[in-house]
């Protein structure tokens, strides 16, 4: 008998590309169909079967404090009464744009739009446009959105231009971006040498979760910053994922480097659409209407994202609430790392605060290719044990996990047997 989370598939495959909205949730990277989630309370989503599930997915990030926070609720319930769109200034967006600046010092202007994606390539515009230079660098394995600059992949080196990482990306505009491979110092002066004084911008996820959640190595942002500096290339920081997350400062404050911008996205939105871009004013200002730089967006600094992402940052700066968060996380990753030892599963576990990503490899992943290393079937088969035992981890390997304020200590060890039972359904 087929479940109704089978049946809404079926159909969906009809009317949309594969059935989703987004690639990653069609859970083709860890084989069988995708569950249809009908709510989510706090760290529990339940499917339209009625299954629930411990979940360290969390929106991919946004949701810091769990679904359907009590607080963040009752402040959309009364924006809704007030209107949920404006196309016009509102007093709200000040106030996030103020907490965002303050949080960031960074940032002396920011511009809030509606992703992520919209963010970095609004952000590329702005750095070519300040330097007059075309090309940009971006790292192997990081994603910042679907921007067709940025869907592009190594060329056979640093010193070649890239190649389109999907049709329908010009290769006119994919030679523009030079790929280096994250964590390599080498390669990054190398990179710098071959095209000086060329590059635009340099874009980075400061910790990577998109390959699955991987830390710079000691002095490599340090480096970065330096060759960006001293070649009047924009530092571009894609905290999208990382910003309020590892710090509420972000990754800027845990490694202590002042980019030249900054692009922010989901847990500003406290899980509404939202991204913003900023940094310095020298840059921003460039930025219409005061500057020639369009960038423009019918629903952004929306009353509703806004207003769910003040609500977000509010209850973020509580004392003790990142402590607290990275605490539990450890005790969850420290026991997967236990165990796994333990039944002689390989795992390297590589987190900061509550962002992590267990890889199926017995060796250290600090770049894109260590981490294609893992063995993504064993990570399927690992996925598909928890979620059975009502644990929804990520549906890739190479994807970064989450751990909110509404996680308990009860669903750590609850989450830590499931993967106790996962590993020996792994070696049998
Ligand atoms: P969005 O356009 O999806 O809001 O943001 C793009 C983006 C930019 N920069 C970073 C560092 C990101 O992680 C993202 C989006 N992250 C993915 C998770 N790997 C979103 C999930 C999805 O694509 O469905």
């Amino acid at each position: 008998m087929p479940t109704k989370s089978q049946v809404l598939f079926a159909k969906a495959r009809q009317l949309m590309p594969g059935g989703v909205n987004s690639p990653v949730r069609a859970f083709r990277a860890v084989g069988g169909d995708p569950v249809f989630i009908a709510s989510g309370k706090g760290a529990t989503m339940t499917d339209i079967d009625g299954k629930s599930y411990i979940d360290y997915v969390l929106s991919w990030g946004p949701l810091i404090l769990g679904h359907a926070h009590q607080e963040v609720v009752e402040e959309l319930a009364k924006v809704l009464e007030t209107g949920t769109s404006f196309g016009a200034c509102t007093p709200r967006e000040v106030e996030l744009a103020e907490r965002i600046v303050e949080a960031y010092p960074s940032i002396e202007r920011v511009r809030l739009v509606n992703s992520g994606t919209e963010a970095t390539l609004s952000a590329l515009r702005v750095a070519r446009a300040a330097t007059g230079r075309d090309k940009i660098l971006k790292f192997e394995g990081c994603y910042h959105g679907h921007g067709d600059s940025l869907l592009v992949k190594a060329g056979s080196g640093v010193a070649t231009l890239g190649l389109p990482d999907s049709p329908g990306v010009p290769r006119a505009l994919a030679e523009l971006t030079v790929t280096v491979p994250f964590n390599d110092i080498e390669a990054l002066e190398e990179a710098f040498r071959a095209h000086r004084m060329e590059l635009a911008a340099a874009i980075v996820e400061p910790v990577v979760g998109n390959m699955g959640c991987v830390l710079p190595r000691p002095g490599f942002l340090q480096k970065l910053r330096a060759l960006t500096e001293e070649q009047g290339t924009v530092l571009i920081f894609d905290e999208v994922m990382t910003g309020f997350r590892v710090a509420y400062g972000g990754a800027q404050q845990l490694y202590k480097i002042d980019p030249d911008m900054t692009t922010l996205g989901k847990i500003i939105g406290g899980g509404l659409p939202v991204g913003a871009y900023g940094g310095k004013a020298r840059l921003m200002d460039l930025v219409a209407p005061t500057g020639p730089v369009y960038q423009a967006g019918t629903l952004s600094g929306n009353p509703l994202a806004v207003a769910a992402g003040l609500k977000t940052l509010e209850i973020l700066r509580r004392p003790g609430l990142y402590e607290r968060l990275d605490l539990l996380t450890a005790k969850l990753t420290n026991g997967l790392m236990a165990e796994g030892a333990r039944q002689g599963v390989a795992l390297t576990v590589n987190r900061v605060g509550s962002m992590f990503t267990a890889f199926f490899t017995p060796n250290p992943v600090g770049d894109y290719a260590s981490a294609k290393k893992s063995d993504a079937t064993a990570y399927g088969i690992f996925f598909r044990a928890l979620l059975d035992s009502g644990v929804y981890f990520p549906p890739s390997q190479f994807e970064a996990a989450f751990v909110s304020t509404s996680h308990s200590e009860g669903d750590v060890a609850a989450t830590l047997s499931a993967a106790s039972a996962a590993f020996a359904g792994l070696r049998a």
